[in-house]
């Protein structure tokens, strides 16, 4: 099996985890993207998609799907059950490095929005420790040096991600060589940084559940 059938069968597997009939909270990359299609094929099961990229939200229109802003859904008082989205790393508390396809704001607030994250990764993203995969921190232009002066005191080495500007219009610093044993607290100390709009720890509030997809079958990690 080839890692883009990998991605296909826990793609699928993910429509499983899905409450009939309500709103579904969708992520970014090309995990996803591959989740988008089965959705695709079971579009009457859903009642609408809450999305957090553009790019996401293009894919679930040309598949039938209503896309929903998240303030009226919230203000409206509906639910979303679940969350289906692909990580960069995941380790086994289910704690992730998320953002390499940029969208780690939006994919945090439609995350905290939704009742149950369920990630979908094939095994590469599975790690004892994060940090391999170089931590995304997304930066407000103007706290670019403030920003990757602190990361460097941490250990890491902060590097603009060249031409790239999110969906809010700003920098993503990738920082290498990082080990995070403590995700959780890496998280809250680089949150509170001025200048930094998200940093790509998924770690206070991580998966609920993990879909892994191996040669051997999709595994169901909680
Ligand atoms: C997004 O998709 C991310 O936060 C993560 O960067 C990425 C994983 O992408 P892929 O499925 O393409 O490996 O959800």
């Amino acid at each position: 099996m080839d890692q883009n059938e990998l991605k296909r069968a826990v793609a699928r597997a993910a429509i499983d985890h899905l409450t009939s009939g309500a709103l579904v909270g969708v992520g970014s990359g090309s995990t996803v993207n591959l989740f988008i299609e089965e959705l695709g094929r079971v579009r009457d099961r859903v009642a609408g998609a809450v999305s957090s990229s553009e790019a996401s939200s293009q894919r679930l229109r040309a598949q039938g799907i209503e896309v929903l802003d998240l303030n009226e859904v919230l203000a409206s008082g509906r639910e979303i059950p679940v969350y289906v989205d692909g990580a960069d790393e995941i380790n086994p508390a289910l704690q992730m490095i998320k953002g390499g396809g940029a969208a780690l704001t939006r994919e945090k607030i439609v995350a905290a929005a939704c009742r149950r994250f369920v990630c979908i990764v094939d095994e590469s993203k599975c790690v004892d420790v994060l940090g391999r995969y170089p931590l995304p921190v997304e930066v407000i232009p103007m706290a670019r040096e403030l920003v990757a002066a602190r990361l460097r005191a941490l250990g890491g080495q902060p590097k603009v991600r060249d031409g790239v500007v999110t969906d809010n219009g700003q920098l993503i610093l990738d920082v290498a060589g990082l080990r995070i044993a403590d995700a959780a607290s890496m998280e809250a100390e680089i949150n509170q940084w001025p200048g930094v709009v998200t940093v790509g720890l998924f770690a206070r509030k991580g998966a609920d559940v993990a879909l892994v997809a191996t040669p051997g079958g999709v595994e169901q990690r909680l």
